[in-house]
C-alpha cells in the first residue's frame, strides 16, 4: 500500500499498525511480550552472576558472510558471550565482528518465535488470504500444524501439479543440515519438485562473468590474497561494513599497496582509501569502457594474453554474428568426446582464425601465428576478428563522452587505465555497482579488462574474492533425481497471478519461507504482497523471529537458532575450506531445527522413506562422498575432530592457475557467441546487443528519466555494520544503533528545511518510509541513503522495501536496489496533511 493509495487506506494502515503492534509480540509468545522477555531477561543477568563452570563450543555464523569460527560459552544453559579463538588465525577465526559477538542475544529476545501458530481465520477450505496479516493468531501444536500443510501440499500437486507447492529461502542458514544449500529441507523440496523461488539478488555481476569465463566461474582468488595485491581497486562494495576481509587489505597497504576506493558516496571503505574516485551512480560500465578505449588506443594491452587465452583471434560470421567454424567452410564436424548428460559423441566444430604464419584460415587452437585484427574474405564473406568488434565497440567510449557520463576527470580514467595495466591488480568488485538494470553488462565489462590486460591466474589478480569453496556430494540432496523448478521471485506476482510460467501452465497454490524475510528484502514488498502472497491459499513460515513475512503467514513454524542445532558449515568468502558449528544449547519453547522440521514434514506426506538416516549419517555421507573431500583428505570423522578443515593450508587459492576456462572455447570468451538470459522464461531480449558488453542507462537513477522530473533525489541502500539484513536485532545492538536511518547531504537536507536529528519521510510512486535523518557531507547530493537492515515493524512507518523498484532487466533477472528515486520531507508525525 503506498502513500499514492490515497490517504484514507493510509490512515487506516496506520492506526491498524498502532493497535497491532504490541499485540503481535503478544501473539508470537503465546503470552504477554513483556512478562517473557523479561523473564529470559532476569534469568540471563542473574546467572551471569554465578561462576560455575562453563562450556565452551565452537560455533560460526551461518548467513552469507565470512563464517568465523569462534567460541559461544555457555553457563547454566544460558550463552552468555561469543568471542574469537585466539589460535585459529590460519582458519579466519581470529577475528570477528559486533554482529557475531552479539548474535546469541538473538536467541533470548521478546520477539523470539515459541510457538507453531495458525491464523484463526485460515483453514484449508476457507484459506481467506484477503485477512492476511491481521494477526490474529492461535498456537497449535506441531503435530497440527505439519498434518495442515502436509494435507494442504498433497491436495495442490494432486489437484494442480508439483509446482503448485513453492519454496523461498535466502541467507539466513547455509548449513549443510539446516541451511538452504544441502540441507534436508531443500533435499524434500527437491524430492517433492517443488517451484523454488530465486532471489533475484546479487546475480546480474555473476551473469555478467560466467557468460565470460563459463558457468558458474569467475577469476577470483582468496580473499587473503588481498595481502599480495600491488594495487587493491574497491568498486561499490563497502569492506567496512562487513569487517573480516579488511585485515588483509590493511596487510596489503602496510606492504605498499595502493588503495582505490570507486564508490558514488564516501563510504567507510573509502575514508581508508589512498584514492576516493566518485562517480556518478549507474555509471561504472563507462568508466570501465572509457579505460578500456584509452588502453586500445595507447597500446596498453596484453595481446599475448589475448591470443593464447581469449577469443580475440576468432572470425565472426557476419551473416549470424557468432564464431565462423569450420562448418562454415565445408569441413564436417568430427566426433569428440562422449557427453556425460547425453550419453552421444560430441561434435567438434572449431572456430577459426586466420593464421598469419601461412596466410590461411586454420582452426582456432591450430594457429601458429593468430591474427589478433584484421578483415579477410572468406568464400564470399568478410569477417573480421571477435577483437575487432570489441575495439569498434569501445570506440563508441571517446573520453569526453566518458567524462560527462560519470562526472570524472579525464586524469582520473586515464590513470584508472594505466593502473589496471599494471596488473595483478585485484579489483574488489562487489554488489553495490551492479544494483542496476545494467549490472550484466557491468560483469562482462569487468571480464572483458580482465582478457584485455591478462589480469586472470596469479596472486594479487582477482576480480573481487571467492565466495564458495567446498563442493558438498550433491547426490544427497537429489535421492530421487527430481530436483525443484527455479522461477524468478521478481516474476512471482506474475506467476501466481496468470498460473502460468514460461508459456505454460504454472499455477502455484502454497509457499513455504524459511531463512528468508521477502517482505522486508525483496524490491517493491507492495507489489509481492499484493500480486504474488494474495493469491496464494497458504503461505508458512519457519523462523527465529516475528518478521515481515511471517506477520503475513498462515502458519508460522518456530525454527532453532544456528547455536541450537549442530551442523557443518561450506560457504565462506574468507578462507577455502570447510568447518562444523557444535549445538551449544537446547532449541528453547517448541523450536526445532529446519532439518528436523523437514523430517517432521516428511512424514506426514508420506516421504518418511528418504529421511531415515540420522542427522549425523546424512552429514557424513554429504562430506564423505564429496569428491572434493576425497581428493583433499578430508572425511567427518577428521572434521568432527579438528573442528575446521582447509584446502590448501599453504597457499591461498588462486582461481584459473592454469588458465583453463570453463567455456566451449577453454578460452575467455569476452565476445559471447549464445549470450542467454539468467533465467529463461520465454522473455524477449537482443542477442546480438548482448554479445559485448555496452552501457545503457539506469532506469530511474539517471538523469533525464521520467522518475527524475517527479523524483528528484536518487535513493540507494547500504549495509548497516551492526545488523545483517533484517535479522540482527538484539538489544545491545539496539543500544547503539536504536532506530532505521537515511544519510542526506547537507546541502539537499538545507533545501528542504530538513535539520539534525529530525524524523524524515521519503516518498515515491511505490511508497514511502518514516527514519532518523543523518546529515552527512559523505553522502552525494542528490542521493539519500538507507541502511536496509531494519524490518518493517521496527520503522515508525512506511519500510525501504516498499520503495525499491522491481522492475529489471530481461537478461539478468536482478533486482534493481540501487535504481530508485524519491523525495524527502521532514515527518509530521503522521498527521493527516
Ligand atoms: N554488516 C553487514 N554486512 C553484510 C550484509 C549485511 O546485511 N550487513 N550483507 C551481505 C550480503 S548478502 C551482501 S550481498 C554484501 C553486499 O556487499 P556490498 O555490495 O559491499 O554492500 P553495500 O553496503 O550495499 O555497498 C554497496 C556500495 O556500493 C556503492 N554504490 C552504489 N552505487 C554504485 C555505483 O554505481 N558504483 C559504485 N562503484 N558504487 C556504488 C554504495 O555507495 C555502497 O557503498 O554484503 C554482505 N555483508
Ligand atoms: N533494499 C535492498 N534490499 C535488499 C538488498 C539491498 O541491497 N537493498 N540486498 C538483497 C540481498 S543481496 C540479499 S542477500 C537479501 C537478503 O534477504 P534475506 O536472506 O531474506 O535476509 P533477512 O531479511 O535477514 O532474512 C533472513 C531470515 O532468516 C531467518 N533465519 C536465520 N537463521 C535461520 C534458521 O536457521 N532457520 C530459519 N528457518 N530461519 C532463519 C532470520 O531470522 C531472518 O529473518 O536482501 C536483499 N534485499
Ligand atoms: S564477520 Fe561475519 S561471520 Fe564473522 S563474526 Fe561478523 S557476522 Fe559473523
Ligand atoms: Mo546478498
Amino acid at each position: 500500500m503506498s502513500k499514492q493509495d490515497g490517504s484514507k487506506s493510509r490512515l487506516t494502515r496506520r492506526g491498524f499498525l498502532k493497535a497491532t503492534t504490541t499485540v503481535a509480540g503478544a501473539s508470537v509468545l503465546g503470552l504477554s511480550a513483556s512478562t517473557a522477555g523479561q523473564a529470559l531477561a532476569e534469568g540471563y543477568t542473574q546467572s551471569a552472576k554465578t561462576d560455575e563452570s562453563e562450556q565452551t563450543y565452537s560455533c560460526s555464523c551461518m548467513w552469507t558472510c565470512s563464517n568465523c569460527q569462534y567460541d559461544v560459552v555457555v553457563r547454566d544453559g544460558l550463552i552468555r558471550k561469543a568471542c574469537p579463538k585466539p589460535d585459529w588465525v590460519a582458519h579466519g577465526g581470529s577475528r570477528m565482528c559486533l554482529r557475531g559477538m552479539t548474535q546469541f542475544q538473538r536467541i533470548y529476545q521478546p520477539n523470539r518465535i515459541k510457538y507453531p501458530m495458525k491464523r484463526k481465520s485460515w483453514s484449508i477450505d476457507e484459506p481467506h488470504p484477503e485477512l492476511r496479516g491481521q494477526e490474529d493468531w492461535e498456537r497449535i501444536s506441531w503435530d497440527e500444524a505439519t498434518t495442515l500443510i502436509a494435507e494442504k501440499w498433497k491436495k495442490d500437486q494432486e489437484q494442480y501439479g508439483k509446482q503448485s507447492v513453492a519454496v523461498h529461502h535466502a541467507s539466513g542458514n547455509t548449513g549443510l543440515l539446516n541451511g538452504v544449500i544441502g540441507g534436508l529441507m531443500p533435499r524434500l523440496s527437491n524430492i517433492m519438485g517443488m517451484a523454488d523461488l530465486d532471489t533475484c539478488a546479487d546475480a546480474a555481476l555473476n551473469h555478467g562473468l560466467y557468460r565470460v569465463f563459463g558457468q558458474g566461474t569467475a577469476p577470483e582468488n582468496e580473499v587473503t590474497d588481498l595481502a599480495n595485491a600491488k594495487t587493491i581497486i574497491v568498486w561499490g562494495a563497502n569492506l567496512t561494513s562487513y569487517i573480516n576481509p579488511w585485515q588483509w587489505v590493511a596487510d596489503a597497504r602496510e606492504r605498499g599497496a595502493r588503495l582505490i576506493v570507486i564508490d558514488p558516496v564516501y563510504s567507510g571503505t573509502a575514508a581508508k582509501a589512498d584514492q576516493w574516485i566518485a562517480p556518478r551512480p549507474g555509471s561504472d560500465i563507462v568508466t570501465l569502457m572509457g579505460m578500456m578505449n584509452y588502453m586500445v588506443q595507447e597500446d596498453l594491452v596484453n595481446k599475448d594474453f589475448l591470443l593464447n587465452h581469449t577469443v580475440a583471434p576468432v572470425l565472426i560470421n557476419p551473416d549470424t554474428n557468432e564464431y565462423l567454424r569450420m562448418s562454415d567452410l565445408g569441413v564436417q564436424p568430427t566426433e569428440g568426446s562422449t557427453d556425460p548428460l547425453t550419453g552421444l559423441p560430441t561434435l567438434v566444430d572449431p572456430p577459426v582464425v586466420w593464421d598469419d604464419s601461412t596466410g590461411t584460415i586454420v582452426p582456432l587452437d591450430e594457429a601458429l601465428e593468430p591474427a589478433l585484427s584484421g578483415e579477410r574474405t572468406i568464400g564470399n564473406k568478410r569477417a573480421r576478428t571477435a577483437y575487432d568488434y570489441l575495439v569498434d565497440e569501445l570506440s563508441n567510449y571517446p573520453m569526453e563522452t566518458v567524462c560527462e557520463l560519470t562526472e570524472l576527470p579525464e586524469e582520473t580514467i586515464v590513470d584508472l587505465a594505466r593502473t589496471s595495466a599494471d596488473v595483478p591488480v585485484f579489483h574488489y568488485v562487489f554488489f553495490g555497482t551492479q544494483a542496476y538494470p545494467n549490472g550484466v553488462h557491468l560483469g562482462h565489462a569487468f571480464a572483458t579488462l580482465a582478457a584485455l590486460t591478462g589480469n586472470v591466474g596469479m596472486s594479487g589478480a582477482s576480480l573481487r574474492a571467492a565466495g564458495s569453496y567446498f563442493s558438498f556430494d550433491f547426490a544427497q540432496v537429489m535421492p530421487t533425481g527430481e530436483m525443484v523448478t527455479y522461477v524468478p521471485i521478481l516474476e512471482f506476482g506474475n506467476i501466481v497471478q496468470s498460473g502460468e510460467y514460461a508459456g505454460k501452465p504454472f499455477p502455484v497454490k502454497s509457499l513455504y519461507v524459511y531463512s528468508a524475510n521477502p517482505l522486508g528484502g525483496v524490491p517493491d514488498e507492495g507489489k509481492f504482497r499484493d500480486e504474488a502472497l494474495s493469491g496464494l491459499d497458504l503461505v508458512v513460515v519457519a523462523e527465529t523471529q516475528y518478521t515481515d513475512t511471517a506477520k503475513y503467514a498462515d502458519i508460522i513454524l518456530p525454527a532453532a537458532h544456528w547455536y541450537e542445532t549442530a551442523d557443518v558449515q561450506v560457504l565462506s568468502i574468507s578462507w577455502p575450506g570447510i568447518r562444523i558449528t557444535e549445538k551449544a544449547v537446547e532449541p528453547p519453547f517448541e523450536c526445532k531445527p529446519d532439518g528436523q522440521i523437514a523430517r517432521l514434514l516428511a512424514d506426514k506426506l508420506g516421504l518418511g522413506e528418504y529421511f531415515q538416516m540420522s542427522d549425523e549419517e546424512f552429514l557424513q555421507a554429504a562430506v564423505d562422498n564429496s569428491v572434493m573431500a576425497q581428493s583433499n583428505g578430508i572425511t567427518y570423522e577428521r572434521l568432527l575432530e579438528e573442528k575446521s578443515v582447509r584446502l590448501d593450508v599453504e597457499n591461498p587459492m588462486i582461481a584459473v592457475p592454469d588458465l583453463k576456462f570453463n567455456t566451449p572455447t577453454g578460452r575467455v570468451e569476452f565476445y559471447c557467441e549464445h549470450p542467454v538470459p539468467r533465467m529463461d522464461y520465454g522473455q524477449e531480449y537482443d542477442v546480438d546487443y548482448e554479445r559485448l558488453p555496452r552501457f545503457f542507462p539506469p532506469y530511474e537513477a539517471w538523469p533525464g528519466t521520467e522518475a527524475e522530473q517527479k523524483w528528484p533525489l536518487i535513493l540507494m541502500s547500504e549495509r548497516h555494520t551492526g545488523r545483517w539484513h533484517t535479522s540482527a536485532n538484539c538489544s545491545w545492538i539496539s543500544e547503539l544503533y536504536p532506530e532505521p536511518t537515511l544519510r542526506m547531504n547537507p546541502e539537499d537536507a538545507k533545501a528542504r528545511g530538513i535539520v539534525r536529528n529530525d524524523y524524515v519521510e521519503a516518498t515515491n510512486s511505490r511508497g514511502y518510509a518514516v527514519a532518523r535523518v543523518v546529515i552527512d557531507p559523505a553522502v552525494r547530493p542528490g542521493v539519500v541513503m538507507y541502511p536496509k537492515n531494519w524490518l518493517k515493524l521496527e520503522h515508525k512507518d512506511g519500510a525501504w522495501s516498499e520503495m525499491c523498484s522491481a522492475e529489471f532487466d530481461p537478461v539478468g533477472v536482478n533486482s534493481n536496489f540501487m535504481d530508485n528515486r524519491c523525495e524527502v520531507a521532514k515527518w509530521n508525525g503522521g498527521e493527516q496533511e
